[in-house]
């Protein structure tokens, strides 16, 4: 947060030194010794397998939204145009899925979560999202998880743009959970008080999904 705003007591900077002084934001940056790279019971792959309901929605760019709601001072909806006229970010990210698989070095590129919280701007009160996607998956995760360091909304990855099955044209990617936290194919984002089951964690899955905690199932 280099960038400071030319009015000083704009929402926006209230609105950052709120989560700055709540310690928000920051339980998602994480840097681990290579030892502790791979989590508990995960086997590395160099492909990129495919995993969903099974129903890979085809949305034209020209119809395509994403909505940002719930307890934001300033919700939106975004077109194609709109979301990448936004500042455009690149991360590098290991993937680990609760099927057992990882994938390390994942290049992205698109829009940091935290760079549109920036822009709708989360109450005080908001401290979950629930995540819907067009093909009528949901997720949910803690508000500080989704705006960790290196979580973003990707469009491309490996510099080529994203691919349907893996998401395209945009998906979730929040590298320290369980990919299924990782929405394909997001088209709105509800910021709310409290957690909610999404699709998976209605059928058993955790709620919160650290891969280090192997935090699989709701038991675990
Ligand atoms: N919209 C949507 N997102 C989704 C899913 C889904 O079924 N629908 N599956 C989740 C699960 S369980 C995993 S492991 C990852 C898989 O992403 P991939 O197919 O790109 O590997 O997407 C997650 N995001
Ligand atoms: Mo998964």
């Amino acid at each position: 947060m280099t960038d400071e705003p030319a009015t000083p007591d704009s929402k926006l900077t209230l609105s950052k030194r709120r989560w700055a002084a709540e310690g928000k934001f920051l339980t998602g940056r994480i840097s681990r010794p290579e030892a502790e790279r791979l989590p508990p019971g995960q086997h590395l792959v160099k492909n990129w397998p495919v995993l969903d309901l099974g129903q890979q929605p085809v949305i034209a760019l020209e119809s395509w939204r994403l909505e940002v709601r719930g307890l934001v001072e300033t919700p939106l909806d975004l077109s194609w145009t709109a979301f990448k006229a936004l500042q455009q970010s690149k991360r590098l990210t290991d993937i680990h899925c609760v099927t057992t698989w990882s994938r390390y070095d994942n290049r992205w590129e698109g829009v940091a979560v935290r760079d549109l919280l920036d822009l709708a701007m989360p109450k005080p009160e908001a401290h979950y999202v629930m995540l819907t996607s067009y093909d009528g998956y949901t997720t949910n995760l803690p508000l500080a998880d989704f705006a960790a360091e290196d979580a973003i909304l990707a469009t491309a990855w490996e510099g080529l743009p994203l691919t349907r099955e893996h998401g395209g044209p945009m998906r979730l990617v929040v590298p320290h959970l369980y990919f299924w936290k990782s929405a394909k194919w997001l088209s709105r984002i509800d910021l709310i008080p409290a957690d909610r089951a999404g699709f998976w964690e209605k059928n058993g899955y955790h709620m919160f999904g650290d891969p280090w905690r192997e935090q699989r199932y709701s038991d675990d």
